[in-house]
């Protein structure tokens, strides 16, 4: 579904993450795909990720706090590539401690922190690949149900996924006369590294599927296959929409 296509994808930490499991989906659909990584520390976990299944994979590195890291990437991505069809936006960061207790206690940094990273970073991303995107192109991040109604505990990360699902409209308004589409999968839980640590995750995984109608949680693979979706041909009509992929979790009232 994706031959001849090319993709940068942000945000595989380790095996777990949201966007290796997008990864390996676009990589069967028949993608080439770039991948970045933040900080050499997480740079072995993404070679030896990516040396066994998809060899000849970009890798770079590239913290989005970090404006010289991202020009940088796209220089490279133009370099290598010299066009780009897809972007993955798998990133998201708060200070531990804004994880817990109550949102009113949110100090400014923690706020500014989270939004820079989490929210920020879309348009930030979105304004270096455009001019790549000389065929259209597909952008695709990933938010969570605590931007739309509280989810305790999430906090500022709900702050900014609300401003990361706005974000997705005004930038599909902007880019939709270069035929960019620009979309987001709001995902169930998943016990990924940014899950881990987070205070009853695991009775937040139960409840979760308990309640959903399809009675279970999701599949990474069923966002990274969504994911597919979004990036082919076959949601050319598709712009500016949040797609549940969460078991149904959303629709349920009482
Ligand atoms: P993950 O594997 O920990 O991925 C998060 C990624 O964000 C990591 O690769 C992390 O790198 C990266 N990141 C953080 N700060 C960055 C920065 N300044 N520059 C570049 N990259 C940075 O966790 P995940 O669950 O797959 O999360 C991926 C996305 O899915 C996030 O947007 C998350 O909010 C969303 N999501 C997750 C769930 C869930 O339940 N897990 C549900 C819905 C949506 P470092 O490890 O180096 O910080
Ligand atoms: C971050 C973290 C972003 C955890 C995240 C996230 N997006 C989804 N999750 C999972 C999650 C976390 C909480 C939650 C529900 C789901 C951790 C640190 C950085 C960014 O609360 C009910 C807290």
């Amino acid at each position: 579904m994706l031959e001849n296509k090319v993709g940068i994808i942000f945000g595989v930490a380790n095996k777990r993450s949201i966007a290796w499991a997008t990864a390996q989906a676009l990589h069967a659909a028949g993608a080439r795909l770039a991948f970045t990584y933040q900080g050499e520390r997480l740079k072995e976990n993404v070679e030896s990720l990516t040396s066994e299944s998809m060899p000849g994979s970009l890798l770079l590195s590239c913290d989005v706090q970090d404006q010289e890291q991202v020009d940088a990437t796209f220089h490279r991505i133009r370099e290598e590539f010299g066009r780009l069809d897809f972007l993955i936006h798998s990133i998201a960061f708060a200070p531990r401690e804004a994880l817990s207790g109550q949102f009113l206690d949110t100090s400014r940094e923690a706020f500014c922190t989270a939004l820079e990273i989490s929210a920020y970073s879309l348009p930030q991303l979105a304004r270096s690949a455009a001019p790549l995107m000389n065929e259209g192109g597909s952008i695709v991040s990933m938010s969570y149900y605590g931007a739309e109604k509280v989810v305790a505990g999430y906090n500022v990360m709900g702050v900014a996924k609300a401003a990361l699902e706005a974000s997705t409209r005004y930038l599909a308004n902007d880019l939709g006369p270069r035929n960019i589409r620009v979309n987001a999968i709001s995902a169930g839980p998943i016990q990924t590294l940014s899950a881990r640590g987070v205070a009853d995750f695991t009775t937040m995984l139960k409840h979760h599927a308990e309640r959903a109608p399809l009675g279970r949680n999701v599949d990474p693979r069923e966002v990274g296959e969504t994911a597919v979706f979004l990036c082919s041909s076959m949601s050319s009509g598709i712009t500016g929409e949040v797609i549940y992929v969460d078991c149904g979790y959303n629709i349920m009232g009482t």
